[in-house]
C-alpha cells in the first residue's frame, strides 16, 4: 500500500539538543520516571477527527487542509483510506492510542441501518489495523451534536424520537468499543445545554440525560463491555449554557442522579478554560474525588473567547497538569488525547507531526518537572506545613467533625488573635520556575 506520509519517517528520541524538528526532544518512551515508562504515564492519544478529518474550514472561509485519505467522491473508500492513514501516523508518531466518533470513521448513510452498515464495515477494518500495529483505542464516543437532527440536543432533546436515534447510535457504539476493545467510553455533551429558557424544561431534560446514561450503563453491562464511562465537561459551545459545565457540576449531576459510581471525568484544557477556571483547577477538583479519567490535552488563546482546539505546547500548563496526575499515580485506563488542530494555515501533513511532536514532548518535559518536584517535596512540603494546625489539637478535633461552635468559641476567648502566615505565592512561582529552567 502506498503510504500517506512519505516524507515522515518513524519518528526518534534525539534529546534536548536536536535541532530536527521531526525528532522527540523530551519524550523518551520507554524511559523511567518516578518508576513508571514515561509511556505509562503519558498514553497519548492522537483525535480523529482534527488530525484526519479537520478541514480547517471556518465561518469565514472554505476548507484549507486538504488531505489525500480524504478525497474522490467515494466516501466509504475515503473512510477506508482515511482509517489507514491514521494508523500510519500513530505507528510513525510513536503514539498508542487514537480516539474517534462514529461519524468520524464512516460516513452517515441515510437510514440508520446504512449507518451501522458503514460503521461496522470500518469497525472491522479497524480491529485488523489495530492487531497489525499494536495502536489501541483509548476511547470511542458517537456524535450526537453535528446532524441538524440534534439542534436542540440529543439525550436532552424536547422530542423522544430524537432522544431515541442518540440512544441507537450510542447502542451500536458501545458494541464497535466492545469489539475494538475500547478502555474507556466518552460522552461529551454536544448539544446536550439550552440557549432559552423561554423554551426549555431544565429539570425535565436532566432527568432525560440522566436516564440515557443509565441506558447506556445496562447495556454496557448486558453486552460485557467493561470500559470506563467518561464524561467530559464543558461550560459553552454549542449551546450557550451547557449542562456539563464543569467537574463540580458534572460530579453533583452524577451524584444526584446515582450515577457516580458508574463515570469518570474526561478533562478538557480549553473546556476548563472556558468556564474560566485554569486547566489544573478542573483537574484538581475531579482527581480530588477519585474521579479524574482521562484529559482531552489541548489549550485555548487567552485572548479569544472560544474553543480553538490548539496544540498543547505550554510548558508551565502541561507541568501543573503533570503535577496533578503524578499525585493521584496515573491516569488508570485514561491517557492524553490530543484533541487538537493544526491552525488553518498548517497546511502540510509536515505539519501534523509538528504538533504532536510538541505536545509530547510539553507534557513529557512537564512529566520529568512535575515528578522531580514531587519527589523533592519542592511544594508540597510548604503546602503540609500550611495547614499543620489541623493536625492536632482543635484543628484535628475540627477534622474529625467532633468540635462545636461553643469550642471555637472558647478557643478564641482563650488564645486571641490568630498569628498571620504570608502564603509566600511569588517564592513558589519562583520556585516552579527554578525547577523548570533547570
Ligand atoms: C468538543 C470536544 C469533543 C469531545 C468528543 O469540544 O472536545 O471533540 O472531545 O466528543
Ligand atoms: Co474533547
Amino acid at each position: 500500500m502506498k503510504p500517506f506520509f512519505p516524507t515522515v519517517k518513524a519518528i526518534q528520541y534525539e534529546g534536548p539538543g536536536s535541532k530536527n524538528p521531526l525528532a522527540l526532544k523530551w519524550y523518551n518512551a520507554e524511559e523511567t520516571i518516578a518508576g513508571k515508562k514515561m509511556k505509562d504515564w503519558l498514553r497519548f492519544s492522537v483525535a480523529y477527527w482534527h488530525t484526519f478529518k479537520g478541514s480547517g474550514s471556518d465561518p469565514f472561509g472554505a476548507a484549507t487542509l486538504l488531505r489525500p485519505w480524504n478525497t474522490g467522491k467515494d466516501a466509504m473508500a475515503a473512510a477506508r483510506n482515511t482509517l489507514m492513514a491514521s494508523f500510519e501516523f500513530a505507528q510513525k508518531l510513536g503514539v498508542d492510542y487514537y480516539c474517534f466518533h462514529d461519524r468520524d470513521i464512516a460516513p452517515e448513510g441515510a437510514t440508520l441501518k446504512e449507518s451501522n452498515r458503514n460503521v461496522d464495515e470500518i469497525a472491522r477494518l479497524a480491529l485488523r489495523l489495530q492487531k497489525d500495529t499494536g495502536v489501541k483505542l483509548l476511547w470511542n464516543t458517537a456524535n450526537l451534536f453535528s446532524h441538524p437532527r440534534y439542534m436542540h440536543g440529543a439525550a436532552t432533546n424536547p422530542d423522544a424520537h430524537v432522544f431515541a436515534f442518540a440512544g441507537a447510535q450510542v447502542k451500536k457504539m458501545l458494541e464497535v468499543g466492545k469489539l475494538l476493545g475500547a478502555e474507556n467510553y466518552v460522552f461529551w455533551g454536544g448539544r446536550e445545554g439550552y440557549d432559552t429558557l423561554l423554551n426549555t424544561d431544565m429539570k425535565r431534560e436532566l432527568d432525560h440525560l440522566a436516564a440515557f446514561l443509565q441506558m447506556a450503563v445496562d447495556y454496557a453491562k448486558k453486552i460485557g463491555f467493561k470500559a470506563q464511562f467518561l464524561i467530559e465537561p464543558k461550560p459553552k459551545e454549542p449551546t450557550k449554557h451547557q449542562y456539563d459545565f464543569d467537574a463540580a457540576t458534572v460530579i453533583g449531576f452524577l451524584g444526584a442522579h446515582g450515577l457516580d459510581k458508574h463515570f469518570k471525568l474526561n478533562i478538557e484544557c480549553n473546556h476548563a478554560t472556558l468556564a474560566t477556571h485554569t486547566f489544573e483547577h478542573d483537574l484538581t477538583v475531579a482527581s480530588d474525588c477519585g474521579m479524574l479519567g482521562s484529559v482531552d490535552a489541548n489549550r485555548g488563546d487567552l485572548l479569544l473567547g472560544w474553543d480553538t482546539d490548539q496544540f498543547p505546547l505550554d510548558v508551565y500548563s502541561a507541568t501543573l497538569a503533570m503535577r496533578v496526575i503524578v499525585k493521584q499515580g496515573g491516569l488508570g485506563s485514561g491517557g492524553l488525547n490530543f484533541d487538537a488542530k493544526v491552525r488553518r494555515g498548517s497546511i502540510d501533513v509536515e505539519d501534523l507531526f509538528i504538533a504532536h511532536l510538541g505536545a509530547m514532548d510539553a507534557f513529557a518535559k512537564g512529566l520529568r518537572v512535575a515528578a522531580k518536584m514531587m519527589k523533592d517535596g519542592a511544594l508540597e512540603g510548604f503546602i503540609e506545613g500550611r495547614y499543620e494546625s489541623y493536625d492536632f489539637g482543635l484543628g484535628a478535633r475540627i477534622e474529625s467533625g467532633k468540635a462545636t461552635l461553643a469550642e471555637l468559641e472558647a478557643y478564641v476567648h482563650k488564645h486571641g488573635e490568630p498569628k498571620r502566615f504570608s502564603g509566600r505565592q511569588e517564592l513558589l512561582e519562583n520556585v516552579l520556575n527554578q525547577y523548570l529552567f533547570g
